[in-house]
């Protein structure tokens, strides 16, 4: 026993420190958070790895002690005991307890990243086959696409399958809506340290928020498989302070095609009203 002891002793040591010594930044845990929401996730996550480490190493513990102190040799003659009322109530009302205690934070920030209660813009994003779309909603309805740079292609320094010619350019310190849609099949908006992946589905519109503090350039890929070139259609965020965002917005007024399509809100307001028709003339025709 002593000599297992000091077996596994040896090998949790190598273990660990062979994990410390060659994890560079990227390789262990989460990205930094650029969001409070995001650091809410990991707060959330490392609650829950407590929670699970212990049960894990109780349930662990129990397995032992009953193989040691339950075999054959030093229980020879066993317990014909097969009902034990409390135990069993216990062992049913315990985990739903400690479940119901883990879905409460949980449900909670779920809510939190689809809406906030106010917001300074909103960007809409369509995933297509296969890059993506952003569309400015309030600063003209300029839109434009964003492919990803390929790698014959790439300047020094760039990141590979991680770049494209047009990022997504927002404001810091803001908080701003997005709006996520589809062209063509399923995607998925993910932008790992901001906590949001959210699907892009045609036909409907699905909502997120997010508010960056720090300026930078932050990177995600599309999550949710889409045909062939799923895995070459990243999304890069430029995320640039207040003024310079105005500056870029004045460009990409000149740059970029406006969408003359009626306002979004115009053609959700137009669609409230149709479906409110269709709603009349069905209970007229009852
Ligand atoms: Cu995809």
């Amino acid at each position: 026993m002593a000599l297992m002891k000091s077996f596994f002793t040896i090998f949790l040591t190598l273990f660990i420190s062979k994990l410390h010594a060659s994890a560079t930044d990227w390789q262990l845990s989460f990205q930094n958070p650029a969001t409070d929401l995001m650091k809410e996730v990991v707060t959330l996550h490392n609650g829950i790895l407590i929670v699970m480490t212990v049960i894990t190493l109780f349930v662990l513990f129990l397995l032992f002690y009953v193989s040691f102190r339950f075999s054959a040799k030093r229980n020879p003659v066993p317990s014909t005991t097969t009902h034990n009322t409390i135990i069993e109530i216990l062992w049913t009302a315990i985990p739903i307890v400690i479940l119901v205690v883990m879905a409460i934070p949980s449900f909670k920030l779920l809510y939190k990243q689809e809406k906030s209660d106010s917001y300074d813009m909103t960007v809409k994003v369509i995933g297509h086959q296969w890059y993506w779309e952003y569309e400015y909603p309030d600063h003209g309805n300029f839109y434009f696409e964003s492919y990803m740079i390929e790698e014959e292609d790439l300047q020094k320094g760039d990141l590979r399958l991680l770049t494209v010619d047009n990022p997504l350019v927002i404001p810091a310190n803001k908080n701003i809506q997005i709006l996520i849609t589809a062209g063509d099949v399923l995607h998925s908006w993910a932008m790992p340290s901001m906590g949001i992946k959210t699907d892009a589905v045609p036909g409907r519109l699905n909502e997120t928020w997010i508010n960056v503090k720090e300026p930078g350039t932050y990177r995600g890929q599309c999550s949710e498989i889409c045909g062939r070139g799923h895995g070459f259609m990243p999304v890069v965020v430029k995320v640039l302070p207040e003024n310079e965002f105005m500056a870029w917005v004045n460009e990409a007024k000149n740059n970029y095609a406006v969408n003359e399509d009626i306002e979004l809100n115009e053609t959700l307001d137009n669609e409230i009203i149709v479906s409110k028709n269709k709603i009349i003339q069905l209970e007229e025709t009852k």
